[in-house]
């Protein structure tokens, strides 16, 4: 069976300024890739200040917010879309709870993490804010269209 008529579900991931720091891309990268997820757009920038803010307007009204915003703009960020057969959710559990004192071990945070403010990456939660943090991290000709040979094997 093909695996690759409709188009496949995309989420935004972003390896925070902590994990680019301590060398954790590779690291994160590796995770998704071997899971059998597809790399379709990658670039390492430093967001502004604003910038963080409308990554994270979710949370404005929440205490961290403006620490969370100082630290995302701090340094480089590794910004990503992965896609495949439930990256969304399945992202998700790669990258685990939010907590890394709660993340399973087996897990990005659960192995390489220890507290919630540096926390390595960042994974949208569901399809609306997966298309929302893509359209605003990345710029549609940017997002890269093309056959693995793997998707025969993997999905
Ligand atoms: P993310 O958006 O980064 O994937 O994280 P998340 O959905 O697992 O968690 P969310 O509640 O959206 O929080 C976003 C980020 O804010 C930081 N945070 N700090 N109590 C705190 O100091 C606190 N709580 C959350 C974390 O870095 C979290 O990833």
């Amino acid at each position: 069976q093909e695996a690759h008529a409709a188009e496949l579900e995309r989420t935004f991931i972003a390896i925070k300024p902590d994990g680019v720091q301590r060398g954790l891309i590779a690291e994160v990268i590796s995770r998704f890739e071997r899971k059998g997820f597809k790399l379709v757009a990658i670039k390492i920038v430093v967001p502004s200040k604003d910038f963080a803010q409308k990554h994270y307007h979710d949370l404005k009204e929440r205490p961290f917010f403006n620490g969370l915003c100082d630290f995302l703009s701090s340094g480089p960020v590794v910004a990503m879309v992965w896609e495949g057969e439930g990256v969304i959710r399945y992202g998700r559990k790669l990258i685990g709870a939010t907590d890394p004192q709660k993340s399973e071990p087996g897990t990005i945070r659960g192995d390489l993490a220890v507290i919630v403010g540096r926390n390595i990456i960042h994974g949208s939660d569901g399809p609306e804010t997966a298309k929302d943090e893509i359209a605003l991290w990345f710029k549609p000709e940017e997002l890269v269209k093309y056959t693995s040979n793997a998707e025969k094997w993997i999905y």
